[in-house]
């Protein structure tokens, strides 16, 4: 089987220092994290950057700065910006981080509800226009799913010349709005995509860990993270992204799969290829 690729998303925009207080929010806090990270076993790190208090931002130049600061420390690392932000931001906003042109970003393939009265909004036409974007620049998407329909999305989108083929899927499951986290849903997902796609499962809350070994099992990679999961078994928090790495690192290697370098990460994801 293919080498395992781990990403660790380490901020999010929802999560908070009150959840978990290694949360990081500062520049100084985002390269800690993305170190612990990098070092425990993760190819790439998924950024999201926040102001100093914590407010999520998509500031192009909070982008550089962060990205600029963990290349310092890390030069092989693949950061993977989002372009999902935070709910209720403006496509304007969100697209900020693809000017830089990063190896890779993210793609949210459809509008999802995320909770109480929030809902993440991507029309047809945002992704679209994001993914016509990041084709003009290179940058590799990975394609946000938050359910079935946003895979038909990105497989009616590549249809049409907006994706280009090896696609990359980031199936996110356990979203309060989104699709369950179950082996037969992982299942049905990951028989949803084209043969050449590659995948990876982002399990929320408690479900991170059951739907990483289900992932590794079944030849996809694995997102682990603060964004998606703040504990590191039932009523422990984790002290970093990096330990949520190395429990990752520790399934993979029971089940026999060895972890990926970020140069075999861009190899597989076939990253900087046209
Ligand atoms: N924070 C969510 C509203 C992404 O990074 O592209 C969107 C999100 C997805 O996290
Ligand atoms: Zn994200």
């Amino acid at each position: 089987m293919e080498k395992l690729i781990i990403t660790a998303a380490i901020c999010g925009a929802e999560v908070t220092k009150e959840h978990n207080p290694s949360v990081p929010y500062t520049v100084e806090e985002i390269v800690r994290e993305a170190k612990s990270a990098y070092e425990a076993g993760a190819s790439i790190i998924h950024l999201h950057v926040r102001n100093d208090d914590g407010v999520p931002t998509q500031d192009i130049n909070r982008f550089k700065e962060c990205i600029t600061a963990i290349k310092k420390e890390m030069p092989e690392v693949i950061v993977q910006p989002s372009t999902g932000g935070a709910v209720g931001m403006s496509n304007e906003e969100r697209i900020q981080p693809v000017n830089l042109i990063p190896e890779m970003a993210t793609l949210d393939c459809g509008t999802c509800n995320f909770g109480g009265d929030d809902i993440f909004v991507n029309t047809e036409n945002t992704i679209k226009e994001f993914a016509f974007k990041m084709m003009g620049l290179n940058v590799k998407p990975e394609i946000e799913v938050f359910d079935k329909g946003m895979i038909d999305m990105a497989l009616r989108l590549n249809k049409k010349g907006y994706i280009r083929d090896s696609m990359h899927f980031n199936f996110v499951m356990g979203v309060n709005g989104g699709i369950s986290a179950t082996y037969r849903d992982l299942i049905f997902m990951k028989e949803s995509i084209p043969s050449n796609s590659t995948f990876t499962v982002s399990g929320i809350g408690k479900a991170q860990f059951e739907m990483a070994a289900l992932s590794i099992l079944l030849g996809g990679h694995v997102r682990v993270g603060f964004e998606d999961n703040v504990y590191l078994k039932k009523g422990t928090l984790a002290k970093s992204n990096g330990e949520l790495v190395e429990r990752v690192v520790r399934i993979a290697k029971e089940l026999g799969r060895e972890i990926a370098t970020p140069k075999e990460a861009r190899e597989i994801l076939g990253l900087g290829v046209k």
